[in-house]
């Protein structure tokens, strides 16, 4: 700036001094080691070909050209206090990159959390199908969105809904996508109801409200009067609805899929992710409450848990069927997208493991930019009738040419597939590839016909030759899908009583904040043609009568997989909250913090302020920042007379989740003799104690709720 720039008259001239330009680039400060950031890995690129990620990698700040800049925080003005002059190139093309950041969000998924892993095949698939990711010891490199489906992308983690659990296989002949969710069965059996179901669900069009709810008159309207939505409804209704963690999910392909071996012969299958972890889910008041103190829950946990080494794995597995022209299995119409074959009639069978190591570098490029379609398959998989699925085959590939401004987003990192691509398609918005020659059409003769057709020797996508029955044309879906209730019955008897009561209270919640009257009496008759003790209980709750059954719905044999409660399972990630003040003997904390490590859980001390316990122990947490939603568990080294603590005990309590204490914290825990309250001798054997517990997730015989 030069020094003799004219005084405004009667402003004072700045005190500032004016900063020397251009300012000497410095190397930026190392991380700190929390601050590190995790492996960088793309679709694209291994850490040794990627620089390491800073923002600003070159010496000079620039244009989007390339020309160095003296300023970036003026614009170019008439005179200090005049208009910004139209010529200021540097302003426009800052601001209007800016205002093009944002692309369209997806129509329904729009709020997701990716990571980047590996999947390894054990080969018991190579049987049933040819897939080369599929075969013994391959390993595939993996890209893996969860979402919900009704929020936008700014949405809170942890809302009543169905998560995706989309994968994409980048195997080496070619992209392999299982956009899956992690509820088996879908509201509506053809394509052409997905408008309908998602207008219905979304924010009311007046108001844009509620947010990512389910709970409003326009979603139960529509699923009270749509009777095929019941199954999808119920499951959303039981605690599969509000799962703890990405990683505590089961996947479902929810379509039958057709795979066909290397000899040609075909089977049909259903794919499902079996979580390592167990499944398991919140309980409704505490998913409320992350809502508001930490909606990025599970984008958070997913997150942390990778930067953790605490990679999630699932295993793959698949139940098998024979290719009959029927396409039924014991009764099951496989093509059915509301009906799932129980595994006590179809077991899974285990053909690889994901193991989920790397977080995605940058949200935007990779986690918003990644294009699913279930039309991605390989040599091996193919697609069956099922009239949703056939739908969807359209449906992806269309969203995405309007999300991603064009055709050319296979070429966005992310979206490339590792198999040589070799598409002559040419040209479009975004193009980024300069191709050569003159010849991008076939047949030709100036490319010497290249590039040739492959056969099924040199691993060519077959369609497979499938008999279409002699039919008409016809507005209509089989008369096999008509029973809408058998198998919701089945699920909801298969239930543990905890996970029938949460149900329960699931469906007078959500009903209770309907406002039409006609609305809640039409799904109490949809509730009373499954289980009429169910009707009661959301009957009651509504303060309406319960009416009666209208169909005779038959018993099927229960089929215990479909429970989550009565199980055991490993605990590595879990977060254990250890309170404590500065009264607190630092080694006995100390030792507890180590012992939870120790078990590969996540020790987070809690304590009056932030730094250091005695200054030995890292405080993680200040009664100011923690609540107990954060914690699977909580130990009570002191009994501060602090109120936030009283709130983080009484809510840990309400939540079924295991306390414990020892020493001064066991004053905490007085008059809250149960199961599930634990005061030990040590800080050792509370840890202990507390692993055990926390085996069954939850603490299900204290009937808090
Ligand atoms: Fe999707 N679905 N879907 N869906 N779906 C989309 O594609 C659609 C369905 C699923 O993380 C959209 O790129 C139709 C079933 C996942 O990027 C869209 C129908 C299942 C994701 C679309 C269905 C899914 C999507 C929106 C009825 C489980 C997120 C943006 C025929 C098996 C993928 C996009 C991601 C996304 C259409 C039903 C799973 C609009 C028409 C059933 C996990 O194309």
């Amino acid at each position: 700036m030069p020094a003799d720039t004219p005084k405004i008259p009667g402003v004072p001239s700045s005190t500032v001094p004016p900063v020397e330009e251009p300012t000497t680039p410095t190397t930026p400060p190392e991380p700190k080691p929390d601050q590190a950031e995790p492996e960088v890995r793309t679709a694209t690129g291994t850490p040794a070909d990627l620089p390491r990620g800073r923002a600003q990698q070159g010496e000079y700040l620039t244009t989007a050209q390339g020309a160095r800049l003296t300023d970036t925080d003026h614009s170019l003005k008439a005179g200090r206090r005049g208009p910004i002059l139209l010529q200021d190139h540097h302003f426009r093309e800052k601001i209007t990159h800016f205002d093009h950041e944002r692309i369209p969000e997806r129509v329904v998924h729009a709020r997701g959390a990716g990571a980047h892993g590996v999947f390894r095949a054990t080969g018991a698939a190579s049987s049933i199908t040819r897939a080369q990711f599929l075969q013994k010891d391959v390993e595939t490199p993996v890209f893996v969105r969860f979402s919900t489906v009704l929020g936008s992308r700014g949405s809170a983690d942890t809302v009543r809904d169905t998560r995706g659990f989309a994968t994409k296989f980048y195997t080496e002949e070619g992209t392999f996508d299982l956009v899956g969710n992690n509820i088996p069965v879908f509201f509506i059996q053809d394509a052409i109801k997905f408008p309908d179901v998602v207008h219905a669900a979304k924010p009311h069009p007046d108001r844009e409200i509620p947010q990512a709810q389910s709970a409003h008159d326009t979603f139960w309207d529509f699923v009270s009067l749509h009777t095929e939505a019941t199954a999808h409804t119920m499951w959303n209704m039981s605690d599969r609805g509000i799962p703890r963690s990405y990683r505590m999910m089961e996947g479902f392909g929810v379509h039958t899929f057709r795979v066909v071996n290397a000899e040609g012969d075909t089977a049909l299958v259903k794919f499902h992710w079996k979580p390592r972890l167990g499944v398991h889910s919140l309980v409704w008041e505490e998913a409320q409450l992350i809502n508001g103190f930490d909606p990025d829950f599970h984008r958070r946990d997913l997150a942390d848990a990778i930067e953790a080494g605490a990679y999630p794995e699932w295993d793959l597995g698949v139940q098998v069927f024979p290719d009959t022209p029927e396409q039924v299995f014991e009764g099951i119409d496989l093509l059915d997208p509301t009906k799932i074959v129980p595994e006590e009639l179809a077991p899974v069978q285990i053909i690889g493991t994901m193991v989920l190591n790397a977080n995605p570098t940058n949200f935007f490029a990779e986690t918003e930019q990644v294009a699913f379609h279930p039309g991605h398959l390989v040599p091996g998989i193919d697609v069956t009738d099922d009239p949703l699925l056939q739908g969807r085959l359209f449906s992806y590939l269309d969203t995405q040419l309007t999300r991603l401004g064009g055709p050319n987003f296979g070429q966005i990192p992310i979206n490339r597939p590792h198999a040589p691509v070799n598409d002559m398609f040419r040209d479009g918005f975004h193009q980024h590839a300069v191709h050569t020659g003159v010849a991008p059409y076939k047949p030709n003769s100036l490319d010497a016909g290249c590039p040739f057709m492959a056969g099924v020797t040199e691993g060519a996508f077959v369609d497979l030759p499938v008999e279409v029955p002699a039919a008409k044309k016809e507005r209509e879906v089989s008369r096999s899908f008509d029973d809408h209730y058998t198998q919701v019955r089945q699920f909801y008897l298969s239930l543990s009583e905890i996970e029938q009561d949460h149900v329960a209270y699931a469906y007078t919640f959500e009903l209770g904040k309907c406002y039409e009257q006609s609305i809640k009496e039409r799904q109490l008759q949809i509730l009373a043609n499954i289980d009429t003790g169910l009707c009661e209980k959301v009957a009651a709750g509504l303060g309406l009568p319960a009416p009666k059954p209208t169909v005779e719905v038959s018993d099927l044999p229960q089929s215990p997989a479909l429970a989550q409660v009565g199980k055991t399972w490993p605990v590595q990630g879990r977060l254990i909250g250890i309170v404590a003040d500065d009264t607190t003997d630092v080694d006995q904390v100390l030792a507890a913090v180590q012992a939870v490590d120790a078990a590969d859980c996540v020790p987070l001390v809690v304590a009056p302020h932030g730094g250091m316990l005695g200054g030995v122990v890292p405080i993680s947490r200040t009664f100011l920042t923690a609540r107990s939603i954060e914690f699977d568990a909580v130990i009570l080294a002191a009994a501060p007379a602090d109120k936030r603590v009283q709130i983080l005990v009484d809510e840990t309590f309400r939540h079924q989740k295991t306390l414990a204490a020892w020493g001064p914290g066991a004053a905490a825990l007085e008059g809250l003799a149960a199961p599930g309250v634990v005061v030990a001798d040590d800080p050792q054997t509370a840890v202990t104690q507390v692993l055990d517990l926390l085996g069954t997730h939850r603490v299900w015989q204290r009937d808090t709720l």
